[in-house]
């Protein structure tokens, strides 16, 4: 039968059940800015209360990490956590399942890999989201602990702080505040689409540093792809700005990056797989 998947992210959280590839129901809400993760569970276990009896096994995709069923982030500016919060024993008391664990992004890249863009051969797997996540899928094996955390990267110059806070959707809306104040991740999209100057060029400034993790991945790996999800990932122009700023270096060194074909389904149809052939 169906297996029950969570996708706990920064901006929001996704309940499914999950049979295989097929995804047979899901539900939707904003990951609440404040409370505890106990919180936040309990009240997507409310509102999926009519599913009780319809799963076995469940997965937890989380965006942080997870040592020995205990959730910890790794930049707290994503989301808020405190450290080593009991996330797998919460988890089985509310859906009284056994429950796996992973982050969202290595949960994400072992969907592309099984059912998605990943057709099998060794891949990465990056989400550009709240903040930039990330999955290593080698010899058909899935990386754990930290692997693929490539939002921590500090660059040359570690004053700067995580790679992603200078990328994801929180730098999008703050870097567009100076023009449009309060505006939105979505909203800069939309200014872009509509020719603004300004959200053109935070987009492309965003990409073109996507671009360069993705020409370091490509030279740390040499994966055969790099497969890219996530909210700003999967929103309209931006892997093609990343593309464009690829497209000068020499084929040999270039990635190849494509689309997450499994969207934002990925991650609940990863963890799903995951947890059904590692039942703990
Ligand atoms: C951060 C980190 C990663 C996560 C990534 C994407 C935390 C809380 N999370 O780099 O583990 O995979 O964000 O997270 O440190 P999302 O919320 O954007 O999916």
């Amino acid at each position: 039968g169906p297996a029950l998947a969570l996708d706990i992210g920064g901006t929001k959280m996704l309940a499914a059940l999950v049979e295989g590839e097929r995804v047979l129901d899901t539900h939707r809400m904003a990951t609440p800015a404040n409370g505890t993760p106990g919180d936040w569970l309990a009240a997507l276990f409310s509102e999926i209360a009519a599913w009780r009896g319809r799963y076995g096994s469940t997965g937890v995709a989380v965006t942080g990490i997870v040592d020995d069923g205990l959730w910890s982030a790794l930049n707290a500016r994503t989301l808020n956590i405190p450290e080593r919060f009991a996330l797998v024993e919460t988890v089985a008391n509310l859906s009284g399942a056994p429950v796996l664990a992973a982050n969202d992004a290595q949960a994400a890249a072992w969907g592309e890999y099984r059912f998605g863009a990943g057709r099998g051969a060794d891949m990465v797997f990056l989400t550009i989201s709240t903040g930039i996540g990330g999955g290593i899928v080698v010899n058909g094996h899935l990386l754990g602990g930290m692997a693929g955390n490539f939002g921590q990267f500090v660059g040359g110059d570690d004053a700067q702080g995580p790679l992603e806070d200078r990328v994801s959707g929180k730098w999008i809306a703050a870097e567009a505040g100076r023009h449009q104040p309060g505006a939105t991740a979505r909203e800069v999209f939309a200014a872009a689409a509509g020719g603004l100057g300004w959200a053109n060029a935070i987009l492309d400034t965003s990409a073109g540093r996507v671009a360069r993790l993705a020409r370091d991945i490509q030279f740390a790996l040499d994966p055969a792809r790099i497969v890219i999800g996530g909210g700003i990932g999967l929103a309209p122009s931006y892997l093609d700005r990343v593309r464009q700023a690829l497209a000068e270096l020499p084929a040999r060194l270039r990635p190849d990056i494509h689309a997450a074909a499994l969207g934002e389904h990925a991650g609940i149809i990863g963890i799903a797989d995951l947890a059904r052939h590692n039942p703990t």
